[in-house]
């Protein structure tokens, strides 16, 4: 049958059925397809397939989250030896030590007599300079100090106590020196000066009595004095118990007694 022919008795069974509610095929044309069967029983499993090409790669994703820090290394080897630096500056010098004398030297040679002598000379020459400067500072601190200087001797007062005459002069002996014996002007103005710079009313004794010889004053030496500077009237012996001598803060002498307390200025030369 053709399409056109079929399509006909679709219509023409369609018009039937809609007025009569037999169902019943006419037997002009042909009938009607079936409905679908059911589905049949699944097959059997099919043989495994042929495993396909590897397919493309695809494209890189995004970086991930940074990951939790690790637990710490072991310390790598050592490196190598860095570059020497530079040279530091120079440090600043030191204190001057103390150091302890060296040991006595190994006994030299005997040289000729022109030799030996000449030795001699070059080791006290030495000595000498050594001196001369030791001289020098010990003499700075003394002035330095508040002492005053005549021609190469050095007055200095001692700590500003007063003894009596025999304890005064023991102060300034021990010392090396003796107690303040002006012999000429530029002396006495030198010894008034450290009296006044203690005080207008300080006094000091001087090394001059007459403990021997009633009215004949002498240096500590013995000698008759050859200057002197005694205030007018004096010395007079009050009381005839004056033997020492004592210089005032205007350079002036008096004789008093020997048991005064009075300002200790030696003299070093
Ligand atoms: C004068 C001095 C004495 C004493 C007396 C207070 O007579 O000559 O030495 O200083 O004053
Ligand atoms: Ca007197």
């Amino acid at each position: 049958m053709n399409p056109l022919t079929n399509c006909l008795c679709i219509l023409v069974v369609l018009a039937v059925d809609f007025n009569s509610s037999n169902s019943e095929t006419p037997a002009i044309c042909p009938g009607l397809n079936g409905r679908d069967g059911r589905d049949g029983a699944n097959g059997p499993k099919g043989d495994p397939g042929v495993r396909g090409e590897p397919g493309i790669p695809g494209e890189r994703g995004n970086p991930g989250p940074p990951g939790k820090v690790g637990p710490k290394g072991s310390p790598g080897e050592k490196g190598i030896h860095g570059v020497t630096g530079p040279t530091g500056y120079k440090g600043e010098k030191g204190e001057i030590g103390v150091g302890l004398p060296g040991g006595q030297g190994q006994k030299g040679e005997k040289g000729s007599p022109d030799v030996e002598s000449a030795k001699k000379t070059a080791a006290l020459e030495s000595r000498i300079v050594s001196l001369e400067k030791n001289l020098f500072w010990i003499k700075n601190a003394l002035l330095f100090h508040g002492g005053k200087q005549v021609g190469d001797k050095v007055f200095v007062v001692t700590n500003g106590g007063e003894e009596n005459f025999d304890n005064a002069q023991k102060t300034c002996r021990e010392a090396g020196g003796r107690l303040a014996t002006p012999r000429n002007a530029a002396e006495n103005r030198a010894v008034e000066g450290i009296i006044r710079s203690q005080g207008d009313s300080k006094k000091a004794f001087l090394s001059i009595t007459d403990s021997q010889v009633e009215g004949t004053f002498k240096y500590s030496t013995g000698e008759i004095v050859t200057f002197t500077n005694w205030n007018p009237g004096e010395p007079n012996n009050n009381k005839n118990t004056e033997d020492c001598a004592e210089m005032q803060s205007n350079g002036k002498w008096n004789d008093i007694p020997c048991s005064e307390q009075r300002l200790v200025i030696c003299e070093f030369q």
